[in-house]
């Protein structure tokens, strides 16, 4: 029996099946863990309908932007009533205004500044709060974060500056939970074709350029990152709290 069967958890971010947040609910359902969904709206109710469907008719799932502070209560008052507890919380959701991912970084407007970052990196603040007080046996928060916050990525842009707060973040809340029992980490993931990868000039090449450099010398599997993600929610992580792991295959590393 998993030492996860059992435990409750919250996945943001899925919008369809190539979503890593799938990939990381999928390895938590079959580790035995009670999942509620989220999804940002009408427009990908029934695509997230259909995948929580598959762990049974009666998966919560409940709709939420994260910009939004009510949905944020409404969310947690749901999931407070439905499993009056909660152990585990993925936030894997990302966004800057598609003109912000293609010019300069110099042009970046404070429009697109101030939506990257309140999608991006305010929200795991916001959601963490929310969580907190549901998980009152310990828990354990992930987010996704690129390597791009802390290396010029080209056209990665404002994104970059906004996962560079959000692993920030994940420090300044894991001081501040810590004696919750609650962790906080981040997963650094190399490049995945999902649907905010898709349209991303270059992408291609970006996953050409991973196999080419990285010392596995191919790029991240969504189950690999499944598997991190059970890793992090176990008491094999129990004492790793406010890091970034790098699931990238080991282009991190490199220098040249
Ligand atoms: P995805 O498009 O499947 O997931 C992004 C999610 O963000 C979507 O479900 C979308 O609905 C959600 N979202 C955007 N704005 C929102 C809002 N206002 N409210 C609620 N949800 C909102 O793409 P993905 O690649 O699975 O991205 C998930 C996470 O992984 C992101 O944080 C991304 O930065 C990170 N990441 C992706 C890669 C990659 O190469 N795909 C690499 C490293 C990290
Ligand atoms: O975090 C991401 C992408 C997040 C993302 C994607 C989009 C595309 C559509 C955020 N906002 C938007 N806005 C849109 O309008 N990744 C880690 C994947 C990614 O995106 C890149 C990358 C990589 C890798 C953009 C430029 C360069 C590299």
């Amino acid at each position: 029996m998993s030492q996860l069967a059992g435990k409750l958890g919250i996945v943001f971010g899925v919008a369809n099946k190539r979503s890593i947040a799938w990939a990381i609910a999928q390895a938590w359902h079959k580790a035995g863990v009670k999942l509620a969904f989220t999804y940002q709206g009408e427009r990908l109710k029934e695509n997230v309908e259909e995948l929580a469907g598959t762990f049974g008719p009666d998966t919560l799932l409940m709709p939420c932007d994260v910009t939004k502070d009510e949905d944020i209560a409404r969310v947690f008052a749901e999931v407070g009533q439905k499993f009056g507890e909660l152990h585990l919380m993925l936030h894997s959701v990302a966004f800057a205004p598609k003109e912000a991912l293609e010019g300069e970084f110099v042009n970046t407007s404070r429009e697109a500044f101030r939506v990257a970052h309140d999608v991006s990196a305010y929200s795991l603040i916001a959601l963490a709060r929310g969580a907190a007080p549901l998980m009152t046996d310990g828990g354990s928060i992930i987010a996704m974060t690129y390597y791009g916050s802390e290396k010029v990525v080209p056209h990665y842009n404002v994104m970059g500056v906004a996962k560079a707060a959000l692993e920030a973040s994940t420090r300044y809340l894991a001081y501040d939970l810590g004696p919750k029992k609650i962790r906080v980490n981040c997963i650094s993931a190399g490049p995945v074709n999902t649907l905010a990868a898709r349209g991303i000039a270059g992408f291609t090449d970006m996953l050409k350029h991973y196999e080419a450099h990285a010392p596995l010398k191919r790029n991240v599997l969504p189950d690999e990152l499944g598997a991190t993600g059970t890793f992090l929610a176990s008491d094999g992580a129990a004492a790793i709290t406010g890091q970034v792991l790098y699931v990238d295959c080991g282009y991190q590393i490199m220098g040249m």
